[in-house]
């Protein structure tokens, strides 16, 4: 069927047939899907032959860039000798074994236990189930409440959207029991007066205050983005996670850090509680462990988590069929290489250096350009209307809407997070990529300031 692709309409045919994630069918089917057709290193091309600067690197996954043939050949190579067996009933399978082994020897101080997964959400959602079973093997169940934090993305399981802080997803599904939330640590629109390390302390002690009126005996856990991608990349003030390590030990409550995005070098240090200091109890893990090759996620659990797991909690009743599959964990260690022996995490910190350095130049004559944020390869450009007061837009996401579809139209893909433009490149992007997008942002921005000028405060 692949083979004859050429003679048909992938437009028309996704329309009757594709129920897409996350999108709106109606507006989708006026405007016609996109079709990705293929890709190298930073670039992708479309089925009507353009090639798009991808500066998202998919869903914030592709971390080794497109078109690793030593990715496929490991693929190939595991699919061959052994492409499935499960790790329930007392079996393991080498690649598993061996990934568990490395991520326990990258991970920080003391995580040495991976339970694995296939998505970021099962990852959230396992992390979740742990933390109950924890508290009840210790005499403790009814501490179960979750907490999490506005604008938070924890996965779209119906756990993980009820541990996020996305509104419309709670209207439609994420609304289960024992979860609340708090003020996200986001200074650029919610700090108002206060300064930036002002605020860091404010926005963890809103933790404090919520255990406080729920009870330490009630809260299991406290879960976090070290960086909040998908809500706009939030980078929290350095004075905060500091405050929450101290909050969520002084109440005995769990710390689960969502490395979904951060893990992998993003941040530049191989996991954001690196670069942060976060003290986590568990890490969750997915996205840029295979560089998005093939599905596949973690669970690191803190030898404190893990002795309690493994030596009095019983038989753990959960896992899935895929769980440790052979074959993306052949990839991931591949991928891991991969990044240790290019030097990738490193590499990030510096390339997010100079990819700031050069759009704040770049930017800095744009009068809807507030703030230019960023923590090696990840990073954000707040569009507002007025950059002295930080006063948004009106209907928030319309402009960022507009900008955003000049990004494609010009050949750079970047998010529109409300009015956040959010970027999250590979980290194997070179000194021209990096240039190519900064020229390509600076179009867009402008033509975007051009279609909104008449709001803009002077
Ligand atoms: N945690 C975090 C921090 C995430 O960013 C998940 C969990 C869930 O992972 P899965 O593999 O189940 O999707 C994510 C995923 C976006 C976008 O548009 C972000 C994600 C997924 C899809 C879209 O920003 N993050």
């Amino acid at each position: 069927m692949l083979d004859n692709i050429d003679a048909v309409n992938l437009q028309d045919l996704d329309a009757a047939h594709h129920f897409h994630p996350f999108t709106d069918h109606k507006d989708l089917h006026a405007r016609g899907v996109r079709v990705i057709t293929s890709a190298e290193g930073v670039f992708l091309h479309d089925a009507k032959g353009n090639k798009i600067l991808d500066a998202m690197a998919g869903l914030w996954c592709v971390a080794a860039g497109y078109g690793r043939s030593e990715l496929v050949e490991a693929a190939a190579k595991q699919m061959t000798k052994l492409p499935y067996y499960n790790t329930f009933f007392k079996t393991t399978n080498e690649p598993a074994v061996m990934l568990a082994t490395k991520l326990a020897q990258i991970a920080p101080e003391g995580m040495n236990h991976a339970f694995f997964a296939c998505s970021g959400s099962e990852a959230v959602d396992s992390a979740l189930r742990t933390a109950r079973v924890y508290w009840q093997t210790l005499g403790k169940p009814q501490k179960k409440i979750i907490i999490g934090r506005e604008y938070g993305y924890h996965g779209s399981t119906t756990l993980g959207a009820s541990a996020g802080g996305m509104v419309d997803m709670h209207r439609q599904a994420g609304d289960m029991p024992n979860f609340r939330h708090i003020l996200p640590p986001y200074w650029y629109g919610k700090g108002g007066q206060m300064s930036p390390e002002e605020f860091g302390i404010y926005a963890a002690r809103q933790l404090e205050a919520k255990i406080k009126e729920l009870g330490a005996e009630n809260v299991a856990a406290f879960i976090g983005e070290p960086i909040q991608g998908a809500g706009g990349v939030i980078i929290p003030p350095e004075t905060y996670w500091p405050e929450v390590n101290r909050i969520c030990k002084e109440n005995d409550i769990l710390l689960i850090a969502d490395e979904v995005i951060c893990g992998f070098g993003r941040t530049g240090k191989m996991f954001g509680s690196d670069y942060f200091g976060i003290k986590p109890d568990m890490m969750t893990l997915a996205k840029g462990i295979t560089s998005g090759y093939l599905p596949l996620s973690a669970v690191m659990l803190h030898d404190r988590v893990a002795e309690v797991m493994i030596n009095d909690a019983g038989e753990y009743y959960h896992g899935f069929t895929y769980s440790g599959h052979p074959v993306s964990c052949a990839v991931a260690l591949k991928n891991i290489e991969i990044l240790e022996n290019e030097k990738l995490v490193a590499g990030a910190a510096a390339k997010g250096e100079t990819l700031r350095a050069k759009l704040a130049e770049a930017l800095a004559d744009n009068p809807i350009v507030g703030e230019i944020r960023g923590v090696g390869l990840i990073g954000a450009i707040e569009l507002t209307a007025d950059k002295r007061t930080r006063k948004f837009f009106e209907k928030n996401g319309r402009v960022g809407g507009i900008c955003r579809d000049f990004c494609f139209a010009n050949g750079v893909i970047m998010r529109a997070v409300r009015d956040t433009m959010v970027f999250s490149p590979p980290l194997t992007i070179n000194d021209d990529e990096i240039d190519m997008m900064v020229e390509l942002a600076k179009k867009s921005i402008g033509q975007t300031y051009d279609a909104v000028k008449s709001e803009v405060a002077s």
